[in-house]
């Protein structure tokens, strides 16, 4: 049992300052140590700062921002996600905003074509180049993993190896009327807040799996945003929507997936340590470390 934390000081995908400081916290509050005291063997490399990684000169494209930069920045962490993979280490990402899934789910579907993504999250991140409003990549990773919308040549290095039948999402409440048509025309099962309320999360966790993961046989790639939680559980995010999953939901679905014994990698992103007072910060970098050893293993009894 070993697990890679594979910190991305990254913030290019969205415009609010400090979520590239959002893994720093993570591992300052004692991560790798809590790993460790549940039996596994934890790498890790130091942040990954993409400091070789200089763009000069990015302005939009379209209105995507940062375009170059979000793209290379994934690429690298595509390599380094795979390579962890491949050598069956858990990858787990702390981001940085939700962009860098480009990354980390381009380098798990590299190693396991047939692995599913569980998307958990306020948001459905699937813009395309043509539905996006704000121009922020972090808005858009899925429809890029996807290959929806107009193909972009900076981006021509991600692969289209996700399939919609592979994806779920749980935790949806903020999406954007383009986005809806998408998940629509798509057949992209989603589990919103609603769900969550009328079947409880027990039924909406194993609904998912259900979809995605009938035969409980395929690997599976967690992609656990905070700003799923209900801001009074994790307010230090970059766009924190009402309505969101409890502390024991975020955590119930983290120890299912992990109860499967099919979790290949793990993302969680979009912790930002500038935005809301300290206690708020510090009660989120927390969540984040107990949603992190729920999915690898720490039990209640
Ligand atoms: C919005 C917000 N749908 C966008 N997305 C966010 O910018 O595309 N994603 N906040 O995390
Ligand atoms: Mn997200
Ligand atoms: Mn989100
Ligand atoms: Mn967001």
């Amino acid at each position: 049992k070993t697990a890679a934390i594979v910190g991305c000081s990254f913030s290019g995908g969205q415009p609010k300052l400090g979520v590239d400081k959002g893994p720093i916290h993570l591992v300052e509050a004692g991560l790798i140590d809590q790993l460790a005291g549940l039996g596994w063997k934890v790498k890790f490399d130091g942040h990954n700062q993409f400091e070789d990684i200089k763009v000069l000169d990015d302005p939009p494209i379209g209105i995507l921002k940062n375009p170059r930069l979000v793209s290379r920045v994934n690429e690298s962490v595509a390599q380094v996600v795979e390579a962890h993979v491949r050598n069956k280490e858990l990858p787990i990402t702390l981001g940085g905003d939700h962009s860098l899934a480009i990354g980390t789910i381009s380098g798990t579907l590299s190693v396991h074509p047939n692995a599913c993504v569980i998307w958990i999250d306020a948001h459905a991140d699937i813009n395309t180049a043509e539905s996006t409003d704000s121009g922020n990549i972090h808005g858009m990773p899925v429809s890029f993993l996807l290959g929806l919308g107009s193909k972009i040549p900076e981006f021509s290095w991600v692969k289209p190896l996700l399939k919609a039948e592979r994806l779920v999402y749980i935790g949806l409440r903020d999406v954007d009327v383009g986005e809806k048509r998408i998940l629509r025309e798509n057949n992209i099962k989603a589990f919103s807040m609603h769900d969550v309320d009328k079947y409880g999360i027990g039924r909406v966790v194993e609904m998912a799996l259900d979809h995605v993961n009938p035969k409980r046989d395929l690997p599976i790639h967690l992609s656990f945003d905070v700003d799923a939680l209900d801001p009074s559980v994790a307010p230090s995010t970059g766009t924190p929507v009402r309505g969101g999953l409890t502390f024991r939901e975020g955590h119930y679905i983290c120890e299912a997936v992990c109860e499967t014994g099919l979790l290949v990698a793990l993302d969680l992103v979009e912790v930002n340590p500038s935005l809301a007072d300290d206690a708020s910060v510090e009660q989120t970098v927390a969540v984040g470390c107990s949603l992190v050893r729920s999915a690898l293993g720490e039990t209640l009894l």
